[in-house]
C-alpha cells in the first residue's frame, strides 16, 4: 500500500529546475567545509504535524484528511502512519523521526497499561518498517500537555498522583529512546509554568522539575541509554508564564541542580522568537555554554505574538543560524521540522511542497553560512574589534594577573582611555547581503 503516488522521489536538480518535486539546494553528497551536507544536515519529520495534524484550529476544523484510509483512534490508523510516515521520509531522503507518545497510538483513557501495550506493539511496527532502511529515532518525547490531569502542570503539578503520571509517561519514553535507538529525550515543558502566583508555588513547583529531570536521567543511564536529554525552552503558550523560558534561564536551572552534562538544549526557532530572541541568539547561547543539542525548525509570523509554526523560508534568518551552527562545530542532534503547513494548504502535495521549501532554505543557510565564514571579512573584523584583549593589559586581566587595584592604577595613569572604536555595524550587514545575493 503506497499513500503518495502522484509524488516521485524528490531529488536534487539544482537552482534552475522548476520542478516543484526537486531539491534547488539541498544537495546530499555535496561537500561543504569537509561533511556532506547530510552530515551537516540531519533532518527530522515531525510525526505530530505531518502524520497527524489536520488544520484544525480554534475557530475551525481540520481542513486536511489524515486518516490514511482508516478510522482515527484505531490501531489499524497507527500502523498506516507508520506506513505513509517511512514512504513520505524514504521519498525525500530524511532519516529521522520524532514523536510524543500519543502522535503514535491512541491514549487510552482509562488506563496507562493500555497504552503502554499499544506503544510496545507500534514501536515494534516501527523496528520492523525500518529495518532495512537508513530511517531511525532522532528523538522521542511525551505529551505530557493534553490529557485533562496536566492542566495543573506534570512535573510542578500541585498532585503528586499527576506527578506520576508524568514519570510514567517519561519512563516509557526514555525507554522507547533505547528500543528505537533515538539520540535524545525531549523535554518542553508544555504546562510547567503558571497563571497566576496567587495560587502557585514556584519554589516548589522548580524543584519538582528539577526531581523529574534527575529521577529521569538516573533511571535512563540505568538501563543503558546513552542519548542525550534535552531541554526545549519556550516562554509562553500554553501557559503565561513557562519556566524554561529561554535557553540562558533552562541552563542556569539545570547547572543549579546539577544536571548539567546529561542535557543540552533543543532550539525552537518560532520559542526563539517568543522569547524577543532571535534564533541566532538562542544557538549562540548554547554554543558559548556547550549546551548546542538539536534544532526544532521553524519560523513564526514576526507580526503575531503566538507559535505558528511555520515551515522556515527564510534564507537570512537560516543563515545566520546555520553560521552559528557551523562555528560551534554542529549540532549532536538534528533539524526537526516542528512546522505545519497552512490550513489552507490542506493537500500531501502540500506536505512535500512544505518539506522541500523548508530543507532547501536550511541548505541555502548552510551554503551561504560556509559562504561567510570562508570570505572571513566577519570573523576578521570580530577578531580585531577584541584585539585589546590578546596582549598587554587586556591579557593580564583575562590571566588573572591584575587585580582590582591594577586596574584602578592603569586607569588612573592613562587619564582617559581611547574610543573603542566602531562597531560597524552597517558595514557587517552589508557583507551578508552581499554573500546571500553575490550571484
Ligand atoms: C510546542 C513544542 C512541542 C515540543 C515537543 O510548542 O514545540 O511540540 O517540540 O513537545
Ligand atoms: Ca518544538
Ligand atoms: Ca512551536
Amino acid at each position: 500500500m503506497s499513500y503518495f503516488d502522484n509524488v516521485p522521489v524528490v531529488k536534487f536538480e539544482g537552482r534552475d529546475s522548476k520542478n516543484p518535486f526537486a531539491f534547488k539546494y539541498y544537495d546530499p553528497k555535496r561537500v561543504i567545509l569537509g561533511k556532506t551536507m547530510e552530515e551537516h544536515l540531519p533532518f527530522a519529520m515531525a510525526w505530530w504535524h505531518n502524520m497527524c495534524a489536520n488544520g484544525v484550529d480554534m475557530f475551525g476544523v481540520g481542513t486536511a484528511d489524515k486518516s490514511f484510509g482508516c478510522v482515527p483512534g484505531t490501531m489499524e490508523h497507527a500502523r498506516a502512519k507508520v506506513d505513509a510516515g517511512i514512504e513520505f521520509m524514504s521519498k525525500l531522503g530524511i532519516k529521522y523521526f520524532c514523536f510524543h507518545d500519543v502522535d503514535i497510538v491512541p491514549e487510552d483513557p482509562d488506563d496507562i497499561n493500555e497504552t503502554n501495550r499499544r506503544l510496545d506493539e507500534i514501536t515494534d511496527y516501527i523496528l520492523e518498517k525500518t529495518k532495512g532502511t537508513d530511517i531511525r529515532c532522532l528523538w522521542t518525547t511525551c505529551n505530557m500537555f493534553g490529557n485533562p490531569r496536566y492542566m495543573n502542570g506534570a512535573g510542578s503539578s500541585n498532585s503528586a498522583d499527576v506527578f506520576c503520571f508524568a514519570a510514567a509517561q517519561a519512563k516509557k519514553g526514555i525507554e522507547n529512546a533505547v528500543k528505537l535507538g533515538a539520540k535524545a529525550y525531549v523535554f518542553w515543558g508544555g504546562r510547567e509554568g503558571y497563571e497566576t502566583l496567587l495560587n502557585t508555588d514556584m519554589k516548589l513547583e522548580e524543584e519538582n522539575i528539577a526531581k523529574l529531570f534527575t529521577l529521569c536521567r538516573d533511571y535512563g543511564r540505568k538501563i543503558g541509554f546513552t542519548g542525550d536529554f534535552y531541554v526545549e525552552p519556550k516562554p509562553k503558550e500554553p501557559m503565561k508564564h513557562q519556566y524554561d523560558f529561554d535557553a540562558a534561564t533552562a541552563i542556569g536551572f539545570l547547572r543549579k541542580y546539577g544536571l548539567e552534562k546529561d542535557f543540552k538544549m533543543n532550539i525552537e526557532a518560532n520559542h526563539a522568537t517568543l522569547a524577543g530572541h532571535t534564533l541566532q541568539h538562542e544557538l549562540r547561547v548554547c554554543a558559548v555554554n556547550d549546551m548546542m543539542g538539536s534544532v526544532d525548525a521553524n519560523q513564526g509570523a514576526m507580526l503575531l505574538g503566538w507559535d505558528t509554526d511555520q515551515f522556515p523560508t527564510n534564507v537570512y534568518d537560516t543563515t545566520l543560524a546555520m553560521y552559528e551552527i557551523l562555528k560551534a562545530g554542529g549540532l549532536r542532534g538534528g533539524f526537526n521540522f516542528d512546522s505545519k503547513c497552512r490550513r489552507p494548504s490542506n493537500t500531501f502535495e502540500d506536505m512535500f511542497y512544505s518539506y522541500i521549501a523548508g530543507m532547501d532554505t536550511l541548505a541555502l543557510g548552510l551554503i551561504k553560512a560556509a559562504e561567510i565564514i570562508e570570505d572571513g571579512r566577519i570573523d576578521s573584523f570580530v577578531k580585531e574589534r577584541y584585539s585589546s584583549w590578546e596582549t598587554g593589559v587586556g591579557a593580564k586581566i583575562r590571566s588573572g594577573e591584575f587585580t582590582l587595584e591594577d586596574c584602578a592604577a592603569y586607569a588612573a595613569e592613562l587619564k582617559k582611555p581611547e574610543n573603542p572604536g566602531s562597531g560597524r555595524q552597517e558595514y557587517l550587514e552589508n557583507i551578508v547581503n552581499n554573500v546571500l545575493f553575490h550571484s
